[in-house]
């Protein structure tokens, strides 16, 4: 259950971080369909507590306390759900839901959710889905991640934890998944997969339904990305142990090249990127830079690239998006200074549209990463390159690196502290002139940005000038004059 069933052509998954189901169908027919996107992660769309006397009111991770299955939340109920499924895949982009079934909401005062049912956390009562008290593990602290039973049988951060092993708890994850599944969902992001025994995982993804066949081919399995921070491998849980029945989040793909384009380790060395690091096998991988924890710090985090430093972070997500390896997800962020905020809302807490600006960018506090153009163009460089290998890579032995992929594309990077990258280099394209993706497009036959002629022999002379708003220069088969 590894296959994340793409429409050909098409391999980049953008998370938009509690954004509206209304904004997501939309924006898949505006912007992620004709754009070239795979799909969307959405944030958890079942019922969870409402905190309006917290502090902040609302905060982001209210969405993981979860109260019951029944599809209502902040982004939208059911119907509205439904619709976006709908719509999504007509685009041919596909939906991945957050599904938090680790565990279920921690004990708070007054507890409410936000479809208004009322559980009774202090004594582990959910009666909306409904679990009790012998559903769950004992009560203790994950505290020693040395010790798989404690990180496995107790308490996250206080949550509930559910007892999987029970084929009465599993029933009713099965049952909430293949609600999802019936109205189009491609597959899911599995919250907090390492504090479950991958046995119960097996048994539960090995029971969900085959996807509908109003978008998909019948007998098609679900996906499954399972979230697993295994990022200094001296851990009592490994990724390993989950990566035979579905993908794994590759925590050290974003610390490490974040670290390498911070300049801590050259990038040259990037010539072997991939397992020679200690990462996954690419089919086991989720490959991303930033998360919706670690660009707050935490959940694996520490010195991640995120927007704030958006030079970088355009670099790091441009090779990723350049390199073979992985299943690719871009981040899409709001704003934000205080790590609990929650998304951009009005006074009652309703969440604001995504508003569109002229140039594209987006409004009303949407940061909407997936909608630069550095980003949305590797993309698209992503999608034309597919099958081919890296070839004519060359470095400085420092900070510049280039490399090709087979005869569809080439791209350059320059992170050297102030020194421009002004090479000749061997391409793998065809003779011709090429407009540059990163500081412009091709549009009515000429290039908005630069441009690179490539000669007869497959050679280029290429520039990145250290005082460039981008340290990147791609073309390819398709931004060619
Ligand atoms: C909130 C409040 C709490 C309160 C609780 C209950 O903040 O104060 O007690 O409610 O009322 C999110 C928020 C939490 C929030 C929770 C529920 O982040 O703050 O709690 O919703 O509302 C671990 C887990 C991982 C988890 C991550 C945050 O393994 O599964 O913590 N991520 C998911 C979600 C996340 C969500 C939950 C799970 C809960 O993505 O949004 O929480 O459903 C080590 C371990 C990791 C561990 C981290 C953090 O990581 O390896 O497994 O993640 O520590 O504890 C270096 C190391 C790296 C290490 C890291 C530490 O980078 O290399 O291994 O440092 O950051």
């Amino acid at each position: 259950q590894k296959d994340p069933h793409w429409v050909d052509g098409r391999n980049t998954i953008v998370h938009l971080f509690e954004w509206k189901f209304s904004d997501i169908a939309a924006e898949c027919e505006r912007f992620l369909g004709p754009m070239g996107y795979a799909g969307v992660q959405t944030s958890p769309v079942n019922e969870y507590l409402a905190l309006p006397n917290n502090s902040p009111s609302r905060p982001w991770w209210e969405r993981y306390q979860p109260v019951s299955y029944k599809i209502i939340s902040r982004s939208g109920d059911e119907s509205a759900f439904a619709d976006m499924v709908r719509r999504c895949n007509n685009v041919g982009v596909r939906i991945y839901v957050d599904v938090v079934f680790n565990d279920m909401c921690a004990t708070w005062s007054n507890p409410v959710g936000y479809g208004g049912d009322v559980p009774d956390p202090a004594n582990k009562y959910y009666p909306a889905v409904s679990y009790s008290s012998e559903n769950f593990h004992s009560t203790c602290s994950v505290n020693n991640y040395n010790d798989a039973n404690n990180v496995r049988n107790c308490e996250l951060s206080g949550l509930h934890d559910l007892d999987q092993s029970q084929s009465y708890v599993r029933g009713k994850i099965v049952d909430y998944l293949n609600t999802l599944v019936s109205h189009g969902v491609a597959g899911f992001r599995v919250d907090a997969a390492k504090h479950m025994w991958p046995a119960d995982l097996e048994a539960i993804y090995a029971a969900v339904n085959d996807l509908s066949t109003d978008f998909f081919p019948s007998g098609t399995r679900p996906f499954f990305y399972q979230e697993v921070i295994d990022q200094t491998g001296t851990e009592a849980v490994k990724s390993s142990e989950y990566t035979g029945f579905g993908v794994v989040t590759e925590f050290k793909y974003g610390s490490m090249l974040s670290n390498a384009f911070k300049g801590n380790n050259p990038i040259h060395w990037l010539v072997n990127w991939g397992t020679a690091w200690g990462l996954l096998d690419s089919d086991s991988a989720l490959a991303f830079i930033d998360n919706h924890d670690n660009q707050r710090g935490s959940g694996g985090g520490g010195d991640i690239l995120t927007y704030k430093t958006a030079k970088l972070y355009k670099m790091a997500i441009s090779f990723m998006l350049a390199w073979p390896y992985g299943i690719t997800r871009v981040m899409s962020s709001y704003y934000f200074t205080n790590n609990d905020a929650g998304p951009p809302a009005d006074g009652s807490g309703n969440i604001l549209d995504v508003t569109i600006n002229s140039d594209n960018t987006c409004g009303n506090g949407w940061v909407c990463e997936h909608r630069w153009r550095q980003i949305y163009s590797m993309v698209a460089f992503k999608n034309t390159v597919a099958g081919t290998s890296v070839t004519n890579w060359w470095d400085n032995g420092n900070q510049q690196i280039a490399f090709g992929r087979g005869n569809a594309g080439f791209i350059a990077f320059n992170d050297q502290y102030n020194t421009d990258f002004k090479q000749t280099l061997q391409t793998g394209l065809s003779q011709g002139t090429y407009c540059d993706v990163m500081s412009g497009s091709k549009s009515n036959g000429a290039c908005t940005g630069k441009s690179v002629t490539v000669n007869g022999d497959g050679t280029a002379y290429i520039e990145i000038l250290s005082s460039e708003d981008d340290g990147v220069l791609a073309i390819h088969s398709g931004s060619k004059l």
